[in-house]
C-alpha cells in the first residue's frame, strides 16, 4: 500500500550528507522531530523541528543514555495504523505517528578501532537508536526505516519521485536492510567483548550470527557454500579474485603454520597446496627464506597458497612473481613490491591485520557436531626427552623443533624430514606411517636432497622400529616422536645400535 510520510524522526550521529533529505521532507510539509544535535543541525539549516522532549515531556537523561527510549516514541512507531484499538490508544495517551525514521548509530566499530578505553567503548553502544530501528522495520507495513548514511540518496531520490510516499515493497526492503544494520552492529559488539574476554569462546550458534558470505561454491564446483566470518576484519584485500572454498581452508592452514614462527627469528616463507606444506624455510632474507621454500618442492608450488611473517620488499617480489600462484599473504608489503606483484590479474595479495582467532573448532559428523580445542601445543627443545645413548646437537634439536611444528601442521600419517631452517620433504596423509617416510625419502631424493645430517619428525609414535630403521639408512641422525607405544624399546634400540638420537615430547599431533 501506498503512505504518505506525515512526520519523520532523526536522530543521526553524523550529520553530513543529510542536508537533501531533511530539505526534501520540509518541501513535502513533513513534521519533524529530532534529538540534541541533529535537531541543532536542522535547526541551523533554517528548517523547523520539534525536539524529541517535546514529543515525551521528558528530558534527555543519564548523559543522553535515554533520549528517544519512551512510550510516545516508541509507540508512535510501532502502532499498528489499521488496528482501531492501536489508532484509540495512540489517541488516548497522545501519541503521534510517526511515519519515517532516519537513524545513524554511534560508531561502535569506529571507536574499538581508533584504540579508545574500554568506557569510551561502552558509551558507545547505540541503544535507542538501535531500537528505533528494529521499531520502525518491524513496523514496516506502516514506517519507512533509513537506518544508513549510504541510503540517504536513493531515498532522496524515491521520495522525490513518489511525492513523499512509499509502497510496501520499498518499506520491506528498507526494513531487511535495517535488520542487516542492527545484526552487523550487534555482530562487532560480540566480537568486542569475546575478544577482550578470551574466556568467553564462539559456540557453533555464534558462528552463525557472523556475516554469511555466499561463495562461488564449495569444494567443486556443484557444491554450494558459504563462509560464516568477517574476513575483512582479519586481511586487507589488496589485490585478485574472489577468494574461494578451497582457498580459504589453505588461507586457514597458513596461517595456522606461520604463527608457529616467530618473524624475529628470521623471515619464514610457507608454500601450501591441499593444506600441506610442499615447502617452508626460514633464512636471514625474505628472499632466501623464499627460495629456499619454493626448492623444497617447486612441482607442488605451481598454484600454492604462500604465507610469510615479513614484509614482502622488491627483490622477493620479483622472485614470487615467476611463480603462478594462488594467493600471498603478508603482514606488508613495500610499495615497489605490490605494483610488480600486482602484475597478475586474478593473483590474490592479502596483508594480514592482527586478530585473536578462536581457540576451538567444529565438524559435523553424523547427525551431529564435533567440538574441540585448536591444537595449540607446540613443544619446544626443552621439553625433549632425550630417549638415546646419544643426544641431538644443538643444530639436531633445532632441526627437530622445526620439524615438529612443519609436522603438527600436516596430515596425518605423516613424517617430515628436515633440517634447522628448511622442510626437506614431507609425507602427507598416509595410511601407514612407513608409506609416509618412503614418500618423504623419495621427495627429498629427487629434488636433490641429501639426508645426510638431515632430521625426522613423526606426528605419533613408531609402533614397530621399521620407521627408525629405514630413516636411519637414509642418513637422518635424530628423531622426534610422541612415544608411548609398548614397543618403544625397538625403535630406541635401533637408534642406539645405529648411532641416532631420539627424543619423545609425549604430545601427539594428528590431524585429520
Ligand atoms: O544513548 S542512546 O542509546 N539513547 C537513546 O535514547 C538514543 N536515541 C537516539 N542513543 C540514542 N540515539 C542515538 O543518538 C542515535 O542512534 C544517534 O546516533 C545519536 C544522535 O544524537 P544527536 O542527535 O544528539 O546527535
Amino acid at each position: 500500500m501506498s503512505l504518505k510520510i506525515s512526520s519523520a524522526l532523526i536522530s543521526v550521529y553524523y550529520k553530513d550528507g543529510l542536508e537533501p533529505l531533511v530539505r526534501l521532507l520540509h518541501e513535502q510539509n513533513v513534521r519533524l522531530y529530532s534529538t540534541g544535535g541533529t535537531q541543532a543541525f536542522i535547526e541551523q539549516l533554517g528548517i523547523p523541528v520539534t525536539a524529541v522532549e517535546d514529543l515525551t515531556g521528558y528530558p534527555s537523561i543519564f548523559g543522553g543514555r535515554v533520549k528517544t527510549l519512551h512510550p510516545a516514541v516508541m509507540g508512535g512507531i510501532l502502532y499498528r495504523r489499521e488496528l482501531p484499538e492501536d489508532l484509540a490508544q495512540a489517541e488516548r495517551h497522545k501519541i503521534p505517528p510517526i511515519d519515517l525514521a532516519v537513524v545513524d548509530l554511534y560508531p561502535f566499530e569506529e571507536t574499538v578501532a581508533s584504540g579508545a578505553s574500554d568506557d569510551d567503548i561502552i558509551e558507545k553502544i547505540d541503544i535507542g537508536g538501535i531500537s528505533l530501528i528494529r521499531a520502525a522495520a518491524k513496523n514496516h507495513k506502516d514506517v519507512l526505516i533509513v537506518s544508513s548514511r549510504s541510503q540517504y540518496a536513493d531515498v532522496v531520490k524515491l521520495l522525490a519521485e513518489k511525492n513523499g510516499a512509499t509502497d510496501l515493497n520499498d518499506r520491506r526492503y528498507y526494513a531487511k536492510e535495517a535488520f542487516a544494520v542492527t545484526s552487523h552492529y550487534d555482530t562487532a559488539i560480540h566480537a568486542y567483548f569475546a575478544d577482550s574476554d578470551s574466556q568467553s569462546e564462539p559456540s557453533i550458534a555464534d558462528f552463525k550470527n557472523l556475516p554469511a558470505n555466499h561463495l562461488r561454491y564449495g569444494e567443486n564446483p556443484h557444491q554450494q557454500a558459504t563462509f560464516y566470518g568477517d574476513l575483512d576484519a582479519m586481511f586487507e584485500k589488496l589485490h585478485g579474485k574472489e577468494l574461494s572454498y578451497n582457498n580459504l581452508v589453505d588461507v586457514d592452514a597458513c596461517v595456522g603454520l606461520i604463527d608457529e614462527f616467530q618473524a624475529s627469528a628470521g623471515s619464514t616463507f610457507a608454500i601450501i597446496k591441499h593444506t600441506n606444506a610442499c615447502g617452508i624455510a626460514t633464512a636471514p632474507t625474505t628472499k632466501e627464506a623464499y627460495l629456499n621454500a619454493l626448492a623444497c618442492d617447486p612441482v607442488s608450488a605451481f598454484g600454492g597458497v604462500i604465507i610469510t611473517n615479513t614484509t614482502v620488499a622488491l627483490e622477493t617480489a620479483e622472485e614470487l612473481n615467476k611463480l603462478f600462484m594462488e594467493i600471498l599473504i603478508a603482514p606488508d608489503f613495500a610499495p615497489e613490491a605490490l605494483a610488480v606483484l600486482k602484475s597478475k590479474k586474478n593473483r590474490i595479495l592479502l596483508k594480514r591485520k592482527s586478530v585473536a582467532l578462536p581457540s576451538i573448532m567444529f565438524k559435523t559428523i553424523l547427525n551431529g557436531v564435533l567440538e574441540q580445542d585448536k591444537d595449540n601445543q607446540t613443544e619446544t627443545s626443552e621439553q625433549f626427552k632425550v630417549v638415546t645413548q646419544k643426544a641431538p646437537t644443538e643444530s639436531e634439536l633445532q632441526a627437530l623443533e622445526f620439524a615438529l611444528k612443519v609436522c603438527k601442521h600436516t596430515k596425518s600419517n605423516t613424517i617430515v624430514l628436515a633440517n634447522k631452517d628448511q622442510l626437506l620433504a614431507s609425507g602427507v596423509g598416509q595410511t601407514s606411517r612407513v608409506d609416509a617416510l618412503r614418500q618423504a625419502i623419495e621427495k627429498a631424493g629427487s629434488f636433490g636432497f641429501d639426508l645426510h645430517g638431515a632430521v625426522m619428525a613423526s606426528d605419533a609414535f613408531f609402533p614397530f622400529p621399521d620407521c627408525v630403521e629405514i630413516a636411519g639408512q637414509a642418513g637422518i641422525t635424530a628423531v622426534v616422536q610422541p612415544g608411548g607405544s609398548v614397543r618403544d624399546q625397538d625403535s630406541i634400540d635401533y637408534c642406539n645400535a645405529h648411532d641416532l638420537a631420539m627424543v619423545t615430547t609425549g604430545i601427539r599431533h594428528f590431524k585429520h
